[in-house]
Order: C-alpha cells, then structure tokens, then sequence
C-alpha cells in the first residue's frame, strides 16, 4: 500500500477504474487492494491540497500539570478491557479490567471481582480471555449523563458495565441463544414514556447464526441457523429479550426518541463460507420496533430456546410483512455493509458500504412512516445512496450537518454533507456532497468525534483507530502496534495534528466532555459491606478449616503483620485500607501463592485460597505507597 505522506492522493485519483471494481468488491478485489497497494480513486472529486499547505491545526499537546477537556472511552481489544484517555492529549489514564483478569486490580483473583465475571462450581473462572470491540454510555436528554458505559466482549458473548463514578466494572451478563456478539448501543428514550428521556435498555447485535438451541441437534443444516437481537436491562443487567431475526446482526444504532433501533446486516445469505457471505449484491438494515416488541413480549407472544428462560419474539420476513404488526423492518442496502451510526440531529441513520463504495442514508421519520401504514416502501426510507470511496466502515458527525466516514481500502477519511448528498441522490447532480479527504495511516476502523452522537456534537476534534501502522513508529518486531490519530474538525478542511502508537486492537471509542462526569475521587468504607469497621477489627478467627484474615492497612504497616494458619485450610483474607489521603493504595500479594490485588483508599477487598503448603510466606505490600514500602509486610506461617 501507499505510505505517502502528502495528503495528496485525490490528485492520483483520476485514475480510470471498471464500473464493476467502483460499484463492489469481490472477494479477490478486497485482498488485492489491501495487500498490493493498487491506486484509490477519489468518488465525487474532490483535490486536495498536500498538507504541508494546509493551515496548522490546533495544538493538541496538553502542557505538564494540565488537565484535558474531554474523557476518552475506548475498548481495549484483546485486553478485555477499557481504556481512559484524556482527549485532546491522547494520554492513557486508567484501564478498567471487565472480561480478562488483572493483576494490578486483582481482577478474576479477588472474591468480589470473581463474583462479577462468573466462576465454574470449584471457583475458577468461567473465562479468561476476551474481545472488546465497542463501548457506549449512558444517555440522557441526547447526551451521556455519566452513569455507565457498557461494553462487549465477542468471545464469550458477555456485556460488561463500569460504573463511570468510580471506573469500575460492576455487572457482567452472558447473553443466551448467540454467538460472535459484536454491536452494542444503549437506548436513548422511553419510545412510550416522555418522562424517561434517559437509558434504559441496551441493544446487542450478534454476527454468527447457530442452531437453536445449540444443544448437538440440527448442526449439519446450516440453514436452519438463526441470530437473535438482544436487548438487556440497563439498570439490573437482565436479559429482556431477543428477537429471531433473518441474517445477521453487526453494529448497532439507536434513535433520539427510543423509538428505533437498528443492525446492520452483512450476512443477509445467512451464508457460512465467505463467498457464501458475499454472493448478494445487497445486504440490509433491520430496524426494531421498540415499543411494538416490548408489547409482544409483555403479551407472551414469545418462545424459548433450550435453558434459557429469555423471551424471544419472531421477527423474521416471512411472520413481519404486515406493516401494521411488524415488530422489524428490513431495509435493503448495498453489499456487506459496515457500521450504522446515528446523526446527531435525530434524522437519519447511515450504513457503509464496505463491499460498495457507497454510505446509504436512511430517514428515521419514513421508516416510522411504513411502521404507520403511510408509507408502501420501506426501501423508499433511502434518501441517499452516494459514492464516498472504497471499504467505507464507520461514520462520524460534527453537529454543522457533516458525516466523516473512514475509507479502509483507501486509508483515508471522506467528510461529506449529509443534505447535500440527499440533493445529489434526489437528482441535483450539480451537488458536489464531498467536502474534504484526509490521508490516514492506514486502514482506518473506527472514527469518532468529539460528543459526535450525541444532541451536543461539537464538531472539535476527530479520533481515528488506524488498524495498520505500518511505518509509522520504531520498530518492534513483527507485532506493529496500531495507529490512533487525532484530527482537528473546526474548519473546513480536516488537519491530521497528532498520532501514538497503541497496542492491538481497541477498536471503537466514545469522546465527551470532562463535565459530564464528576468521578469518585476516595471510597467510603460504608461502600463495602464486608469493610473493617476499624483497625481494631482485625485479626484470625476460625470456624473448622474455614479461616477468616481481617487485615488493616495504613500506611505502611498490615494488621496484623502475621498470621498462622494449619495446612489444609480454606483461608479467606479481607483487607481494608484505613488510608483516606487521596491516591494513597496499597497492594496485597502471598508469595507463591498466585495473589496479588489492590484496594484504594477506604477501599475493601478479599480473598479466597487454601492453604496447601507448609512454611512461610511473606505478604507485601505491592503498591509503591510510602518511603517505608518496601518495609510494608507480614508472614502467614502455615504449620503442617
Ligand atoms: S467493527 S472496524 Cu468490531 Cu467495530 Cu468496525
Ligand atoms: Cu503500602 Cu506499598
Ligand atoms: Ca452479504
């Protein structure tokens, strides 16, 4: 692929490309764009001039002692986790541990960290890896209200929560009856209720069909696989429900007034090769009647799949042709499209194109309209289906009535006009609906701007999650970090201002104002209910082989600073830090004994172990909390 820096690729553009090769791509086409570098081609012309005479964008390096002005949420990928930054600086300040244990948390280690991500029935985990690709918050009046951010993990078909006062994850829930769990997006609004303008549910997408249920029937007819959309309770973290769809789901959006939500579908063969996934020539958009579902479900027209008690309604074609009762609408558009996203004005929905060189634009009012019997064709919800580049995959918004779509085959990022691509698709071909193209290094995934789906996008800054750095960073073996690139928005012309490594992959991220959220800075004990109620709680009792350690620490001293216990016991250590100075965490690891956590001040933890061998073991204190630190320790004799 190219590695030039110019920005200048609309200029090489002009090249004459087959309708066929402009209108989709194969199979055979998409590997040799990525692996050989073939030229791009710019849809729409539109020059660009190279960067170096661009105007300077604003300064996003944030000076020593200075605080940023917008949160970063991002998915950590592999890691399990999600990731903190501070936006403009792009500095990483916390990792919230959610699917994959942690040791510096002493995530999957503590009883209460265990009890959150869900163990066998001889306590060890029931997972330890994980794969975050998207993370959404909580809304309300259109914008985040600070409460939580959920988060999905595709392996193990898990949603997590954190708690955005104290970037914790509180609650993890497995979804039933599905697979390759991928799209997350909470509600906005009650679609019946006015006074609940604020999340109460959360919508998942899951990409793979499988039998139902998957209990060893039926695995031969691959036909009869089926994927199912989810909707869990905000609040208690419930499955609500699921609707039995036809294709697949894959990203995940949400209306403004709760009515709608809705999956892109890049598997509408219900294919299980990947030619079988890409012999249509369009795919679609599923829209979900909200309101509508939830009738059905509270009037039990709902089944069952194997052991879960999860209703699941039919929303497939062949039971939803009736306007009037339809619980889901299906909306044609073009092949293997990527990503939906929400415009900020409430208006539309967009779906790339990945596999065609198109973003479709759909207008919420007329899919409500065919819902309502006004309107006879649901494809006739398309307002705009304009040329915009190849493998567009996720769209960003800037409040001033522009979208900002990555391109992945052509490592850049396109800004069109929303209105004035709808002109263009209405017959006004005069429309020139691009507005700008930015070089990005290289193949972008995801693309967000800051509070870009929200009623308050404020059109600043643009982050971008390049999936390849190719050589853009020292380096480091054969494993390259990806690329996350900052852009400044403000005018008319996009400018690239910063870059830094990350480790793979983080996917999807949300960018929002540093007001809307006022964390925690110290714990209460009363958060805990298993807290010490002093330092005079602490100490050995036993009932049987069952040992219970309380421990207090203050800095830098355990108490006790010893504690013996016989070979065999289960012993159960709950350590309280008595320290309210802000910052001030200890750590508590038992050498050979594979435990390590943490607990912040005012903060309670524990943990559960037997006993196994005889000796001593020192406890330290793993958490640089004071000049004494090192001192900061205590034996547990374990006698035969
Ligand atoms: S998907 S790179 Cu997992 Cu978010 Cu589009
Ligand atoms: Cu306590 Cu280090
Ligand atoms: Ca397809």
């Amino acid at each position: 692929m190219s590695t030039e820096q110019g920005g200048n690729r609309a200029d090489t553009a002009e090249r004459t490309t087959t309708t066929g090769r402009r209108q989709f791509l194969g199979a055979a086409g998409l590997a040799g764009v990525v692996g050989a570098g073939l030229a791009t081609f710019g849809a729409a012309g539109c020059r660009r001039e190279p960067e170096s005479q661009a105007t300077a964008g604003a300064d996003p390096h944030v000076k020593p002692g200075e605080l940023d002005t917008y949160y970063g949420l991002w998915s950590g990928g592999h890691t399990g986790d999600l990731r903190v930054l501070g936006m403009p600086s792009g500095r990483e300040i916390h990792r919230v541990p959610c699917f994959v244990p942690d040791p510096l948390v002493g995530w999957g280690i503590t009883n209460e960290s265990k009890a959150i991500m869900g163990t066998n029935p001889d306590g060890s985990l029931k997972y330890t890896v994980g794969d975050t690709h998207h993370t959404h918050a909580s809304y309300r009046d259109g914008n985040y209200d600070g409460r939580y951010a959920w988060i999905n993990d595709k392996i193990n078909c898990r949603i997590a929560r954190i708690r955005l006062d104290t970037f914790t994850c509180d609650k993890i829930t497995e979804l039933p009856n599905v697979q390759g769990f991928h799209g997350i997006f909470p509600d906005k609004a009650d679609p019946v209720d006015p006074a609940i303008n604020y999340t109460t549910r959360v919508f998942c997408g899951s990409e793979f069909s499988t039998p139902l249920p998957n209990d060893g029937r039926g695995m031969n007819d691959a036909s009869a696989y089926r994927s199912l959309f989810t909707c869990v309770d905000a609040e208690s973290m419930e499955v609500r429900w699921q609707v039995l769809i036809d294709g697949n789901c894959d990203l995940v959006a949400t209306s403004f007034d709760g009515k709608l939500a809705a999956t892109n579908q890049y598997n509408t063969e219900m294919g299980v090769t990947f030619a079988d996934m890409m012999s249509a020539e369009r795919d679609r958009c599923a829209f979900f009647h909200i309101e509508r579902i939830e009738a059905a479900v509270a009037a039990g027209r709902t089944r069952t799949y194997g052991d879960s008690k999860v209703p699941v309604v039919d929303g497939t074609i062949a039971a939803n042709g009736d306007p009037a009762t339809a619980l889901v609408a299906y909306v044609s558009v073009p092949k293997n499209p990527h990503g939906v996203n929400a415009s900020p004005d409430g208006k539309y929905f967009i779906c790339s194109g990945k596999l065609s060189p198109t973003a479709t634009v759909i207008d919420l009012s007329r899919v409500l309209e065919w819902f309502g019997g006004t309107r006879e064709d649901i494809d006739s919800s398309i307002v705009a289906e304009v040329e915009i580049g190849l493998g567009p995959l996720h769209t960003a918004f800037d409040g001033r009535g522009n979208a900002y779509t990555t391109l992945f085959l052509d490592s850049q990022i396109v800004k069109w006009n929303v209105d004035a691509a709808i002109r263009f698709h209405a017959g006004d071909q005069s429309v020139a609906y691009v507005v700008d193209r930015l070089d990005v290094h290289y193949q972008p995934g995801h693309i967000n701007a800051s509070q870009s789906e929200t009623k308050a996008a404020d059109g600043q800054w643009l982050a971008v999650g390049c999936k390849f750095s190719k050589d853009r960073f020292l380096p480091a073996g054969p494993l390259h970090p990806e690329n996350e690139q900052l852009i400044d928005i403000r005018g008319e012309r996009m400018v690239l201002v910063a870059e830094h490594p990350v480790r793979p992959e983080p996917h999807d991220f949300i960018i929002f104002k540093r007001e809307l959220l006022t964390p925690k800075q110290v714990y209460q004990l009363s958060d805990f209910p298993l807290a010490l109620a002093s330092g005079e709680d602490a100490g050995v009792t036993r009932s049987g082989n069952r040992v219970t350690v309380k421990i207090a620490s203050v800095a830098p001293v355990f108490s006790p600073s010893e504690f013996t216990v016989r070979r065999g016991d289960v012993v159960t250590v709950i350590m309280t830090n008595f320290d309210t100075v802000e910052d001030l965490t200890h750590g508590f690891a038992i050498e050979k004994y594979n435990i390590n956590f943490i607990v912040n001040p005012q903060e309670t933890k524990s943990v559960t172990f037997r006993a196994d061998r005889t000796g001593v073991y020192w406890y330290y204190c793993t958490h640089f909390c004071h000049a004494l630190h090192l001192e900061m320790r205590g034996r547990m004799i374990v006698e035969g």
